[in-house]
């Protein structure tokens, strides 16, 4: 492992680079010295050019984030934990999806992964030097409970423990989210999602988990990306379970998962103290106005709604939208009305996966108020190295951290938000074209740090204006098995060398020490 100390600050190098100066455009010839030495401009909030200087003196520097906000990296269990086998876990849905031919796009598995099960004091260490307040991990259901439910697993339970001890010895703040995808495969062999029992199992998991941790742990999230494994594991068939449900079931699925939410928030709120927090980590279906203008605005506030009726809008309205009724038909989702009061259990705060806008949507005088406008093929992307645009792709889209976060506010008046993901697979393989040579051994991941500060200028937007984000998880705090992608997407701030497991801080791992060290963009 290596530390963050003497990591060189930026330098410039390789092809010139343009940079808008007072007084005209001139190049930055390779080797020059950086960048601190000049004098960029910008313009004030009345229009006037200013340097960069003038700006971080005059006050009306725009890039500070509020005090307290929480800087951390998140992770999940299956992901980074490896030692699927140890300590008396219990097999999850994810081991055997992984082993089928052709499900994994480079062949590899999560068996080691990044053996954080063993190594999570060192990886407790790389927050440290990432100057992160804040952590968001999540629980293997089936180490606490290897067949998904009945009797405990102690050992599983220390591990978490342990886990936990160790961030608050070092001034972290555990977040730990209940569900990240691995189900125990007891469960699914008796249907998983597909039976409401599972949603029942898992509130009595949520429930065991908060009993013995919630003296130490502060904030819960329930499950991570009810759209994802939902619409992927059970619709596409990309992520495990790999099944391809017809509409009634898949809709039933989707109702499953919240019904197991809600259930999970009011076990939470029967077991831990007062004053703990709970609520979902979604990756919402983001949208944005193709033009800034009300109309459009409007539109995409409808347009939020309804594109989210299935998760989030059931979550925080507690019933389901006429339209999203009207549009499922006879595939409608079977439901009571106490179902539809434990989904709609009051929470404390949505935690937002955001990565990018699904969608740029225009006002149109359709029933639906809205339409949705394609991206264009050539819009900037961040790919999955070797995997076709068609199947993975994130869009460019910085402004999807501020509609992301505000429309929260706007459609349901949430008072507390955290960003729980954020990042990009930027993946730099050094016989690959294009890829740019380390730089005194650190990886210049230049793509990284530029998407991330564009987003982050785009969640200040949001803070600036009143829109309560209490924090922003990287995702992630290291690179790590990117489920159906496999090892080779890598979105750590650290990279990993998968056969030695040492850890080298990227460069986007001194961008980010620096935001979270100022509590600002830098
Ligand atoms: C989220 C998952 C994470 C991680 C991340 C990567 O969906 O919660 O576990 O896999 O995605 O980003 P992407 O959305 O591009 O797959």
């Amino acid at each position: 492992m290596t530390s963050l100390e003497g990591v060189p600050h930026m330098a410039v190098v390789g092809a010139d680079l343009h940079v808008e100066v007072a007084g005209g455009s001139r190049g930055l010839p390779a080797g020059q010295p950086g960048l601190d030495d000049w004098d960029v401009v910008s313009r004030d909030s009345g229009g006037a050019l200013m340097t960069s200087n003038q700006e971080a003196t005059s006050g009306t520097s725009a890039r500070k984030f509020p005090d307290g906000f929480l800087w951390g990296t998140a992770t999940a269990a299956y992901q980074i934990e490896g030692a699927l086998e140890e300590d008396g876990r219990g097999p999850s849905m994810w081991d055997g999806f992984a082993r089928r031919p052709g499900a994994i796009y480079d062949g590899s598995n999560a068996e080691v992964a990044v053996d954080h099960y063993h190594r999570y004091r060192d990886d407790v260490q790389l927050m440290k030097q990432l100057a992160a307040r804040a952590y968001r991990f999540s629980i293997a259901w089936p180490r606490i409970f290897p067949e998904g439910a009945g009797t405990p697993n102690q050992k599983g339970v220390d591990f978490y423990s342990r886990l936990v001890d160790e961030l608050r010895a070092n001034d972290i703040e555990p977040f730990a989210t209940l569900y990240h995808w691995d189900l125990p495969q007891t469960l699914h062999d008796k249907g998983g999602w597909q039976n409401r029992n599972t949603a029942a199992a898992f509130g009595d998991y949520a429930g065991y988990v908060a009993s013995q941790l919630a003296d130490r742990v502060r904030y819960f999230f329930t499950i991570n990306e009810f759209s994802t494994f939902v619409e992927r594991g059970y619709g596409t068939g990309t992520l495990a379970p790999g099944l391809q449900l017809a509409p009634a079931e898949l809709n039933q699925v989707r109702h499953h998962a919240v019904l197991a939410h809600g259930l999970a928030v009011q076990a939470i709120r029967a077991q831990a103290p007062q004053g703990t927090k709970v609520g979902p980590a979604e990756q919402a279906i983001d949208v944005q106005p193709i033009i800034e203008t009300p109309e459009h605005i409007d539109a995409t506030r409808t347009a939020m709604r309804e594109l989210n009726a299935g998760y989030l809008t059931v979550m925080l309205e507690g019933t389901y939208t006429d339209a999203f009724l009207t549009q499922t038909g006879a595939d409608a989702p079977k439901f009571t009305e106490d179902d539809l009061r434990t989904i709609g259990s009051p929470i404390d705060f949505v935690g937002t996966n955001i990565y990018a806008s699904h969608h740029l949507v225009r006002a149109a005088g359709n029933p639906a108020g809205f339409e949705v406008v394609p991206y264009q093929g050539t819009h900037p992307d961040a790919l999955w190295p070797g995997i076709p645009k068609s199947i993975v792709s994130l869009p460019f889209t910085p402004e999807s951290m501020y509609w992301g976060t505000k429309l929260l506010v706007d459609l349901w008046d949430v008072k507390e938000i955290y960003i729980t993901e954020n990042g990009g697979p930027f993946t730099h393989e050094p016989d690959a074209e294009g890829s740019q040579p380390a730089i005194d051994g650190i990886e210049n991941d230049t793509d990284r740090i530029v998407w991330t500060r564009a987003y982050l200028h785009q969640l200040q937007r949001a803070t600036a204006e009143g829109v309560p984000v209490r924090g922003y998880f990287h995702w992630s705090l290291m690179d790590n098995f990117e489920w159906s992608g496999g090892l080779r997407p890598r979105f750590g701030l650290y990279s990993v060398n998968y056969e030695t497991q040492e850890r080298t801080p990227k460069l986007s791992a001194e961008f980010f020490r620096a935001c979270a060290a100022a509590n600002a963009i830098a």
